[in-house]
């Protein structure tokens, strides 16, 4: 069977676990925390920086968020694939899928990884410079998404997967604003969809991680 490791509180392990839910696959959760400390072990030992998410199944091992969701496809499952078979949607589900990467969670984590450290380690400017690429980022995704549901291709796919996490937490860490309508239409929409909600229920117990404090909302 699958083995997924990661921690059910990680933006990037919520990427696959909301593929392998859409898409009914079984797999054996592998806990990676201090509690499990051969699981640490392993997720050290088999990426180079020793970050998780990391699929194995038999033989194989996967690395990285997008091409675990992407493995799934070729690999597991029964409903359609997260990364559609048309090239040109394919491309668009990929393009979006690293917007929400790059421009929503990596700005997320640098506000949420500033707050967990000791205050003499804090770097206040380039907490305000995430701040400000999210408040321009928010905008541009509210375009985005005025003129559609899910995130690529007309229909939930690989974009949606990675955009649940990181607007998730991002509206946390950094709140969007009032009238980007379509953006927080967008996040309540993903949180509905039965797979994310069960990713953001099974995450609920590991609130008090949340460096910032988590609100008392999803
Ligand atoms: N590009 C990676 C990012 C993975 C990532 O940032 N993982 C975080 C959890 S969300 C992690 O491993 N944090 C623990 C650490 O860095 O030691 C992916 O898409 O899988």
């Amino acid at each position: 069977m699958i083995q997924l490791y990661g921690h059910r509180f990680a933006a990037f392990v919520w990427k696959p676990l909301i593929a392998l839910y859409e898409r009914s696959v079984p797999f054996d959760f592998r806990m990676v925390d201090a509690g499990h400390p051969d699981n640490s072990a392993a997720v050290m030992d088999m990426a180079p920086a020793g970050q998780f998410p990391i699929l194995v199944d038999g033989d194989r091992t996967v690395l990285e968020s997008s091409s675990i969701v992407e493995y799934l496809d070729a690999a597991q499952g029964s409903a359609g694939p997260m990364i559609p078979a048309d090239a040109l949607k394919a491309v668009e589900a990929r393009q979006m899928d690293g917007l929400f990467d790059d421009y929503i969670a990596a700005p997320m984590q640098i506000i949420t990884g500033d707050a967990a450290r000791d205050a003499a380690q804090r770097d206040a400017h380039g907490v305000a410079q995430a701040r400000a690429k999210l408040d321009k980022a928010y905008r541009w995704f509210d375009q985005w998404m005025a003129e559609r549901d899910w995130a690529a291709a007309g229909r939930f796919t690989l974009a949606d997967c990675a955009a649940a996490p990181a607007l998730f937490y991002a509206d946390w860490a950094h709140p969007i604003a009032d009238d980007c309508t379509a953006l927080r239409d967008y996040r309540a929409r993903l949180l509905a969809r039965p797979s994310v909600a069960r990713v953001v229920d099974e995450a609920r117990p590991f609130r008090h991680l949340f460096p910032l404090g988590a609100p008392d909302r999803d």
